[in-house]
């Protein structure tokens, strides 16, 4: 005979999600919470998404998006014309809660998780017996356990047995995230056994990539590793083209013939390193543990100076002109993508107005007027007939076309060694 958790721990592991059965509701429908409620969507979830922001919640229920993202209009057009997703101002009871609200860090570079606090007190009056909670948003170690468990499950139930959580740190590239979300492998961490094997289940119906299960701590250090990782190698790739430009040697050619010995792989310069990720995110691991972890923290640093050493560089430039035009191409963090936030471009352009070297004409194709005003915007043509000097800061399409001739005439700062 079988104990009864014996027959419990058996239906569990070969219980299987079913979409059409199960209601889901996403906390926070930005960059992550979208593409996910509408990729749900598509899988034939029920889903309700939540936002407190009004224009995002009416914009979505009118089919359209608020934010820029390959294919996503199509898919949220869909999703919402088939009455698969609906987006509110409230949180809604669920089968499934996924909070994928920002994680930004304090000008000290402490983690504020006040969003994660606040989306774990709005549900928990919805959570009833068998609810599954995953906090998806990057977060420092032990939120789970210690921020969203404590505010989001009710008192008297039972993590594990009564309500299972997870973690399940979102992995997609802006720019290409509908497909990464369903392709990517995923990290699932539990609370508990039973919280990572009911949140694999779930995952495993509507992702391609290998669903990994761990703890919840695991998964939480797992992905600040990851980007920190990739914040580390940039800051070898930035560190080494500020060396090559005072050596007067070009660092792309050096990355690209060191490249080829087959145990070498440097990543590419920039103007710095953006976005609301991998700027961000190795704080948390510093935080949680400053005295080990001085490489993080370094590469950060570097990372960090690359703006100024562009700015420096580019009022050199522009001295050798009595009334010098500089033209500055993108604002965003990176190519085709329109996002500002952390954006080392944007940065730039900012110091080089403040500088006042001279007259700065800043021009990116992704961004409208009517959105940003904090300093004028051109349009393409304007900026590469007037300008003295040019500087690429962000890899968008639209520049990588610009003619050679027209580069030959002008004074050229490529930050990204895209018109080599
Ligand atoms: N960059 C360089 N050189 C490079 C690569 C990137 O200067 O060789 C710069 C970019 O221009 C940008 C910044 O680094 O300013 C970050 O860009 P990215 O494309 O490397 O990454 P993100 O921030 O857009 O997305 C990252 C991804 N993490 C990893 O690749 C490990 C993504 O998978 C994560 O889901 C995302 O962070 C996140 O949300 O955490």
């Amino acid at each position: 005979m079988m104990t009864q958790e014996a027959v419990a721990t058996l239906e569990r592991l070969t219980s299987t999600v079913n979409p059409s059965e199960t209601s889901v509701c996403v906390i926070g429908l930005g960059y992550i919470g979208l593409p996910t409620a509408s990729v749900l969507a598509t899988k034939g979830f029920q889903v309700h998404g939540m936002d407190v922001r009004a224009d995002v919640v009416d914009t979505i229920n009118e089919g359209r998006i608020h934010i820029e993202e390959p294919d996503l209009d199509m898919v949220v057009r869909s999703a919402v014309n088939s009455g698969q997703l609906k987006a509110g101002y409230e949180p809604q009871p669920a089968d499934v809660f996924m909070l994928c609200v920002p994680t930004p860090s304090r000008p000290d570079h402490s983690p504020d998780l006040s969003y994660v606090e606040e989306a774990s007190r709005a549900i928990q009056p919805h959570i009833k017996r068998g609810d599954l909670i995953i906090l998806e948003s990057t977060s420092p170690p032990r939120t789970t356990e210690d921020v969203v468990v404590p505010l989001a499950v009710p008192p008297g139930m039972k993590v594990g047995e009564d309500v299972f959580v997870a973690h399940c740190p979102e992995r997609v590239l802006p720019g290409r995230i509908l497909l990464e979300v369903v392709q990517n492998d995923r990290v699932v961490g539990g609370v508990t056994p039973a919280c990572t094997e009911k949140a694999e289940a779930f995952y495993e119906a509507f992702v391609n990539g290998k669903v990994l299960g761990t703890s919840a701590l695991a998964a939480e250090v797992t992905k600040l590793v990851e980007n920190s990782y990739r914040d580390v190698n940039i800051a070898f790739a930035n560190e080494l083209s500020m060396l090559a430009d005072r050596l007067g040697v070009d660092a792309w050619e050096v990355i690209e013939l060191a490249n080829r010995h087959p145990r070498v792989n440097i990543l590419t310069p920039g103007p710095g390193v953006g976005g609301h990720c991998i700027s961000v995110d190795p704080w948390f691991l510093v935080h949680a543990d400053p005295e080990h972890t001085p490489l993080i923290r370094t590469a950060r640093e570097v990372n960090d100076s690359k703006p100024h050493f562009v700015v420096n560089h580019v009022a050199e430039l522009a001295r050798e002109f009595a009334a010098p035009k500089i033209g500055c191409l993108g604002i965003t963090y990176k190519g085709d993508v329109d996002d500002l936030r952390e954006s080392p471009s944007l940065e730039i352009v900012q110091e080089l107005i403040k500088l006042d070297v001279g007259e700065v004409m800043a021009c990116d194709p992704l961004i409208s007027s009517e959105r940003f005003n904090d300093f004028p915007l051109h349009d393409l043509e304007t900026v590469l007939d007037q300008a003295h000097i040019l500087v690429l800061l962000t890899d968008h399409r639209a520049f990588k076309k610009i003619p050679r001739r027209i580069l030959e005439e002008k004074v050229i700062v490529d930050t990204r060694g895209t018109w080599r």
